[in-house]
């Protein structure tokens, strides 16, 4: 299997040099807003497109994919709310377990159903421990996914499920508040999830503030994904993207 991708990861991680993702949300822009955002990225140097939701309802997501690769050299990596968010046009894709949820079918159902066709893809497949943590709003990932999050203040919790999704073989761990959440996923709890697990570390969900994302990488993030914010204002792309990438650690 393809590991181009994560063997970048790991190597940025050894080197303790952070990475800035912009999700892109295929129901909610246009190519206009498409060709602005990556405009924007570009000179911004962010480090990797996420496209995806808990949700998506369009039918453009080939064509919004197609749209980035043909403009632009950043990375794009799906991160499917469902096995029907499956593009062969992407660069990679986040197989997510939803590790912190005790549904069976996010856990392992769909990917049963899926897994000739995801194999097929020939995209390259990053096995994903999905944590969903409580961002004090009920979001589509919660809902969607019929499971409880891990409350915002239960860092053993996260921590001891992150550890199990990395034991279990899972090559990244992603904590997400949910997108629009409230509240962001506490340094407190990076810290101490990061602290605990070699695979890198991908945080997201609620992030409005370039602040935020400069002190969720101190505390151990290696990839920081904002959509909402972005959507609201495009030219937070810039600050946001250089406030993860002066987080630069020696390590
Ligand atoms: C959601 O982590 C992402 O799954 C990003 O969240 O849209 O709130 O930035 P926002």
């Amino acid at each position: 299997m393809k590991q181009v991708l994560h063997n970048k990861l790991v190597e940025k991680k050894k080197l303790g040099k952070k990475s800035f993702a912009v999700l892109i949300d295929p129901d909610k822009v246009n190519a206009a807003a498409i060709e602005q955002i990556v405009s924007l990225s570009v000179d911004a140097k962010v480090d990797y497109f996420f496209v995806g939701g808990s949700l998506v309802i369009s039918t453009h997501l080939d064509e919004c994919i197609q749209q980035i690769k043909a403009a632009c050299d950043i990375p794009v990596v799906l991160f499917p709310g469902s096995p029907s968010q499956v593009s062969k046009y992407a660069d990679a894709l986040l197989y997510l377990s939803l590790i912190s949820g005790r549904n069976p079918e996010l856990l392992i159902g769909q990917h049963v159903l899926s897994a000739p066709f995801v194999k097929k893809s020939g995209l390259e497949i990053m096995p994903t421990g999905y944590m969903v943590v409580d961002g004090g709003a009920p979001t589509t990932v919660s809902y969607i996914s019929n499971a409880a999050p891990i409350p915002a203040d239960k860092t053993d919790i996260a921590m001891c499920t992150a550890m199990a999704g990395e034991m279990l073989g899972m090559k990244l761990i992603y904590m997400d508040a949910g997108s629009g959440a409230k509240t962001p996923i506490t340094e407190k709890m990076i810290e101490k999830v990061s602290s605990h697990i070699e695979s890198p570390l991908i945080v997201g969900g609620g992030i409005i503030e370039p602040e935020k994302a400069y002190l969720n990488c101190k505390a151990g993030a290696d990839i920081i994904v904002v959509g909402n914010a972005i959507e609201k204002d495009a030219s937070l792309i810039k600050e946001m993207s250089a406030a993860v990438h002066s987080s630069f650690v020696r390590v």
